[in-house]
């Protein structure tokens, strides 16, 4: 049985990860193939628990340093009892967030050292990068609004624009930087848009 493929949804708030994730779900589905969805933080039961307390904007004060450990901390888990077990099946795995969110939140909104979170990247995944990622893109207020409407704001969301600002510049300078494996989506357009532009990176993948 050939190894699935590992693909990841990124993107800042609101911008529709969890909208389309369902959609990419059947679309893969209609070509036959099998597919595990998943996110990050979580995706297991302790590392559901990391991303309540990560999340939960009552909380003590989180360091940063201590916020990014939590992440990894999180994702070891969660690549070890989901993620490759089911790429070994021959599962592909769709995952809303993973470590390029690591890089654009601690990295780019925290500021925290881009080498560290490589040393940690390494140290957790190993080989494991995704195959391909969608980056959803849209002008901060966009997304921001969008999210607003849907629910109350966690630990994330109630940060300033400029911290957004960096996170969205973080992803797309990674996306100039890895253009085969960061395929950039505009999200600010009409869902059924949005969705044909997916459809066609998709195509382009299986293919
Ligand atoms: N985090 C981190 O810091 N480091 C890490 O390593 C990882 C994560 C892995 C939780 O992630 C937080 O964890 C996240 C980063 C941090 N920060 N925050 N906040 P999350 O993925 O759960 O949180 P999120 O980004 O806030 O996701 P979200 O709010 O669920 O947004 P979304 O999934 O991208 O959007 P959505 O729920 O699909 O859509 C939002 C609304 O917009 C909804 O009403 C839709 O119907 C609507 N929508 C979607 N698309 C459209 C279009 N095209 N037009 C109009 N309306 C639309």
């Amino acid at each position: 049985m050939s190894r699935g493929k590992f693909i990841t949804l990124e993107g800042g708030e609101g911008v529709g990860k969890t909208t389309n994730l369902s959609f990419i779900k059947d679309y893969l589905q209609q070509q036959a193939i099998p597919v595990t969805v998943t996110r990050e933080p979580g995706g297991t039961a302790l590392a559901e628990k990391i991303r309540q307390l990560v999340l939960d904007k009552d909380s003590e004060s989180i360091s940063d340093t201590t916020e990014l450990l939590l992440m990894f901390a999180a994702r070891a888990q969660h690549i070890q009892h989901v993620i490759e077990p089911a790429l070994a099946q021959g599962h592909w795995v769709l995952c809303d967030r993973f470590t390029d969110a690591t890089y654009a939140y601690q990295g780019g909104g925290r500021e925290l050292s881009i080498a560290t979170i490589a040393l940690l990247e390494q140290l957790v995944q190993g080989e494991l990068r995704p195959d391909l990622t969608l980056l959803l893109d849209a002008p901060i207020e966009i997304g921001m609004e969008r999210a607003q409407k849907r629910s109350a704001f966690d630990r994330f969301e109630a940060e300033k624009i400029s911290f957004f600002t960096r996170v969205r510049n973080m992803y797309l300078s990674r996306a100039a930087q890895q253009p085969d494996r960061i395929k950039v989506i505009q999200a600010n357009q009409l869902l059924v848009n949005v969705q044909n532009d997916i459809i066609e990176v998709l195509t382009d993948f299986i293919k």
